[in-house]
């Protein structure tokens, strides 16, 4: 059994629905899923829900519902999101799921075993909106909290802490060792910078049922549930052990939960996709969460940034939202995942304007990618009906190395870099087009050769996009493959070597794959 290549995603709080930030991580993640399988890898693609604590329950409780009733409904509009944006997950965690509440109890349980948890009394001030506990440190300038952090309350009470003292080192120089552990590097920075300049404060890992009640019981002491995120994070791993993977069980073991089932190996996570916002959690409690427990760690966190719309903060109460499952609708899920790969680079943040999706769409999609298509397509109908042609090579080379170049920076999780280098062999070969103009070689019996050879040529570009396209744009890749009469789908790397496309094959039936679109 070989290990897969094990990607996840952040578990949305299902306190609301998804959003454009929801949904640009998750196609991200699909995107580098795709990729690997279709360069090869076996792949298991985790995302899911992250369903307790205390924003759920007064979720809930404001629209009059058991929250567990809640979750079961919102979990159907995320589950029908995730099939909505063509995501390509393995399996859908729910952190109220029984597979998963076993595997935070052993976490727990194992910690404690380890000596890393105590029980003591605190006292101090506390934000309801973020579930945490706020210091003098977390006071503004002029003493008062910032609003972000929602009511703060004064609270007393007894809890129990994750000991976080004498992890700093380690940590640190695990970062330090392992240079791709956080990217991108301003991100890594950001994290040893914090790491470097701050003592690591006990992490409360505990909420007494008194004031929460939703939520995983500690295996120790019933009167407390589970911090959620000491819930969350165990996702990556409880998901993994569900499915048999004996690497992922927190030390000393429990038993399976499904026994007879295919065993997989997955943990330690290939990359664990997440937004810039709880960077902390993933690089600095989470590691320490896995090594107390006895596990290796992921091999990296990948840090997008925050999308606004039209330079201001994405936000319900304003109305300042996009929503995709309205886009999609409109414009269709390949246009929505082009423009969010296309105009965001992993890492900075990002402003979604609709008069940049349109021109983007116009530009690249329409008169870009969907003309080059149409026009090779409609040309090798109309001049030699439908029949490809003897090959010729005659961008063979700067296909070959669009793919190479694709190729690497894919596996750099350079996504939108492998956008733009793909996007100059359709510029190219729209080019071709203009420079060899076949309409004109068609009207003379002289020039027959030479549009044989460009219309193979054309054609086969087209096919060997669609390839390199497929882990991004997969409807679109598809239909283009279905275009040129192929039977099998566009989804293995290696198809897109030139020449496959044999001569005498006959294609289907051109039609646009972006329709223009009145401004
Ligand atoms: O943080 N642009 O859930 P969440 C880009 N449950 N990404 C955004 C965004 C924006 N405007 N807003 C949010 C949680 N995100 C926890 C995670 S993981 C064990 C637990 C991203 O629903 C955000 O950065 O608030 C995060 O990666 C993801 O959406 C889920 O956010």
């Amino acid at each position: 059994m070989s290990k897969r290549f094990y990607i996840t995603t952040a578990i949305d709080y299902v306190n609301g629905q998804p959003h454009l930030g929801h949904a640009y991580e998750k196609i991200v993640a699909d995107v580098i899923a795709r990729a690997r399988r279709s360069m090869g890898q076996e792949v298991f693609f985790l995302t899911g829900l992250d369903e307790h604590g205390q924003k759920v329950e007064q979720v809930a409780a404001s629209q009059g519902k058991q929250p567990q009733a809640y979750c079961d409904e919102l979990a159907q509009t995320w589950k029908a999101f995730a099939a909505k944006l063509n995501l390509t997950n393995d399996d859908f965690v729910r952190t109220t799921e029984p597979r998963h509440k076993q595997v935070v109890q052993a976490g727990l349980a194992s910690v404690n075993a380890a000596g890393k948890v105590c029980k003591r009394s605190y006292e101090g001030f506390y934000s309801t909106k973020e579930e945490t506990f706020l210091t003098d440190k977390d006071r503004r300038p002029d003493g008062t909290f910032d609003p972000a952090w929602g009511q703060v309350v004064e609270i007393k009470e007894d809890n129990y802490f994750f000991k976080l003292q004498e992890q700093q080192q380690w940590l640190i120089e695990h970062i330090e060792k392992n240079p791709s552990f956080v990217c991108p590097d301003s991100r890594r920075n950001e994290v040893l910078g914090f790491l470097k300049n701050n003592t690591l404060e006990d992490l409360c890992i505990s909420r007494p049922t008194a004031r929460l009640s939703w939520g995983i019981p500690l295996p120790f002491d019933p009167e407390y549930v589970t911090y959620v995120w000491f819930d969350a994070l165990v996702n990556y791993i409880s998901i993994p052990a569900a499915h048999g993977d004996e690497s992922a069980l927190p030390a000393p073991h429990i038993p399976r939960s499904t026994p007879g089932a295919a065993r997989l190996s997955l943990w330690p996570a290939d990359i664990h996709v997440i937004g810039k916002d709880i960077v902390k959690f993933h690089a600095v409690y989470w590691p320490i969460m896995l090594k107390a427990m006895g596990l290796p760690l992921p091999k990296q966190i990948l840090v997008h940034g925050w999308w606004q719309k039209d330079g201001q903060k994405i936000s319900k109460s304003t109305g300042n939202v996009v929503d995709p499952v309205a886009v999609i609708d409109e414009w269709g899920v390949d246009a929505f995942r082009f423009y969010v790969l296309r105009e965001l680079d992993i890492g900075p943040d990002g402003n979604w304007t609709d008069a940049g999706f349109k021109a983007r769409y116009s530009a690249e999609l329409a008169n870009g990618l969907g003309n080059l298509v149409n026009r090779s397509l409609s040309m090798l109908k109309r001049y030699r009906d439908g029949v490809v042609p003897p090959r010729h090579d005659d961008l063979a080379t700067f296909a070959a190395q669009t793919s190479r170049t694709t190729e690497a920076l894919i596996l750099g999780n350079r996504l939108q870099a492998a956008l733009i280098e793909i996007w100059m062999l359709v510029t190219r070969a729209n080019q071709y087009v203009d420079q060899t103009a076949p309409f004109k070689l068609a009207k003379d019996p002289a020039q027959a050769k030479r549009l044989d050879e460009v219309l193979y040529t054309l054609a086969e570009t087209c096919r060997v996009l669609a390839v390199l396209l497929w882990p991004f744009l997969p409807g679109t890749a598809a239909k283009i493959y279905s275009q040129l009469g192929l039977t099998d789908a566009p989804d293995k790397f290696s198809k897109s070597t030139w020449g496959v496309l044999t001569p005498g094959h006959r294609i289907g039936a051109p039609a646009p794959l972006f329709p223009r679109r009145d401004a």
